[in-house]
């Protein structure tokens, strides 16, 4: 059977057997139309059916979450882990507690984590999970209360060579704590079941700040490959949390300069550069919006929501030489891809998962930007969770620098395994289709020499 015609019925599959599960749908599409030439060339990923088995996941876990509030009422939320894939290595993913999860959302972020893991060279499996909690207006106490109840089911699941959560939106060092705190009183072990962990009982130096310093890594690597690089370029970043703020501070290492970043409630355009300390402050210590950085500071702009386009994001209509969506998934939409075009925008290099449209997408892919896909430019965050686990494994902890160093190494690699496949594939620069095909590969090879499994 041609690959595009088997594509197709497995996107009907996916379609009638996942109803409502949009952004699964659409990150299975991206993925499985950038396989076509590799299944055109290699006949074995047809005949053992590897398309059918890699797009459902191997376990998908649902639970109650019961804990109490600050005025003893009992509260539910529902608690998701999506193993979706172990071929390479245990399963690896971070946990995301935001109002919005649902079972679409973490199957989405648990297909994509399939084939970053891999195109990291590392021996990690895919999988995500998470929680409709949403931590926001929450007391510590509560946070804690839930992190306990929802691993009072988790760690059944769990282990350190089984599976090996990790934070994502909504998930910190808070949070890890109080689900490590709980994993060790219910099974008696001191493991590394998760990373991102304290730096005093486990965690690795840099892990913090890896997914953002990952993200400017990789985009110098590829300005590189075109005789350009970050400094003096002037870039817009969205989000104003874990990623968005490490790809800030890594920005000005580089000599860019950083302009913009956004929260739920707005975006702030600071033309002369964004101030790291204020926004640390306000974000990481304070919990507020982003509205007290534009009362600190009387030159920045800020937007609120109300106030963005009908179908765009303030923030992209900021004039860049580079764009770092770093917030959520489908933040960067059609309209706003054409502005960041028409404003000389020269690359797009994805922090978030999944944060551009697949229309955007369409239209990026037929310009002249360069695009960075997430799964290859995000993927300096877990890529360290896994150097987290080396250490554990080992009872080591090396320096910051060391850590930093593997990171670097590791981004570059990245953006040399997805360059090369793309020049495999006669679409040199097409990080879309050398990234799926590379991760894809990896994973689907390991799957046929391990059988029926
Ligand atoms: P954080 O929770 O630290 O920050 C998320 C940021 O995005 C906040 O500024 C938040 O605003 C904003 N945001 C979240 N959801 C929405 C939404 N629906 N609409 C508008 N803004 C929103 O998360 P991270 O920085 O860790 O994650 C950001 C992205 O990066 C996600 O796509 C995540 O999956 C991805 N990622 C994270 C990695 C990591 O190591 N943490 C690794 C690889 C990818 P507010 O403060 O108002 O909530
Ligand atoms: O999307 C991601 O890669 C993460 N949230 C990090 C996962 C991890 O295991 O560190």
């Amino acid at each position: 059977m041609p690959s595009s015609k088997k594509i197709e019925e497995i996107l009907d599959y996916i379609k009638e057997c996942s109803p409502g599960q949009d952004e699964f749908y659409q990150a299975s599409q991206e993925v499985l139309y950038s396989l076509r030439p590799l299944l055109n060339e290699d006949s074995r990923y047809l005949e053992q059916n590897i398309l059918e088995r890699i797009v459902v996941p191997e376990r998908s876990i649902i639970f109650r979450v019961n804990w109490v509030d600050d005025v003893g009422k009992i509260q539910t939320n529902l608690g998701y882990r999506v193993q979706f894939n172990s071929a390479i290595g245990p399963y690896k993913g971070g946990l995301r507690f935001h109002p919005t999860v649902n079972l679409g959302i973490v199957k989405f972020l648990g297909f994509e984590q399939i084939f970053k893991n891999a195109l990291t060279g590392l021996q990690i499996g895919g999988a995500k999970g998470g929680s409709n909690f949403d931590p926001k207006g929450k007391s510590d106490n509560e946070v804690m209360r839930f992190c306990q109840a929802f691993m009072s089911e988790l760690y059944k699941h769990i282990g350190n060579k089984r599976d090996v959560p990790a934070g994502d939106i909504g998930v910190g060092a808070r949070e890890i704590g109080y689900l490590f705190g709980q994993y060790k009183k219910l099974t008696g072990e001191f493991e590394g079941v998760l990373t991102g962990k304290g730096l005093n009982w486990g965690g690795s130096k840099a892990r913090k700040e890896a997914t953002g310093y990952g993200s400017v890594y990789f985009a110098e690597n590829f300005l590189n490959a075109y005789d350009n690089d970050l400094k003096g370029k002037r870039c817009t970043i969205s989000g104003s949390g874990n990623v968005a703020i490490y790809t800030i501070e890594k920005l000005y290492e580089f000599g860019a300069l950083p302009i913009s970043c956004s929260d739920s409630r707005g975006t702030i355009y600071h033309e002369k550069g964004i101030d790291l300390e204020t926004l640390k402050a306000i974000k990481e210590i304070n919990h507020e919006s982003l509205e007290a950085y534009a009362s600190l500071h009387t030159d920045a702009i800020y937007t609120p929501v109300s106030h963005y386009p009908t179908d765009g994001h303030a923030v992209w209509h900021i004039a860049c030489d580079i764009a770092f969506p770093s917030a959520t998934q489908n933040e960067l939409t059609l309209t706003d891809a054409k502005v960041l075009e028409k404003n000389g925008c020269i690359l797009i290099n994805e922090g978030a998962n999944m944060p551009t449209t697949a229309e955007a997408l369409e239209y990026i892919r037929e310009s002249k930007m360069l695009f960075a896909p997430g799964k290859a430019a995000n993927a300096g965050g877990v890529a360290t969770s896994q150097l987290e686990m080396s250490q554990n494994a080992s009872m080591a902890q090396w320096s910051f620098e060391e850590v930093d160093i593997k990171l670097r190494t590791i981004m570059q690699n990245i953006f040399k395994t997805a360059y090369d496949t793309s020049v495999e594939f006669d679409c040199e620069g097409d990080l879309v289709t050398g990234a799926n095909i590379a991760g894809f590969r990896k994973v689907a090879d390991s799957m046929i020499d391990q059988g029926s499994v």
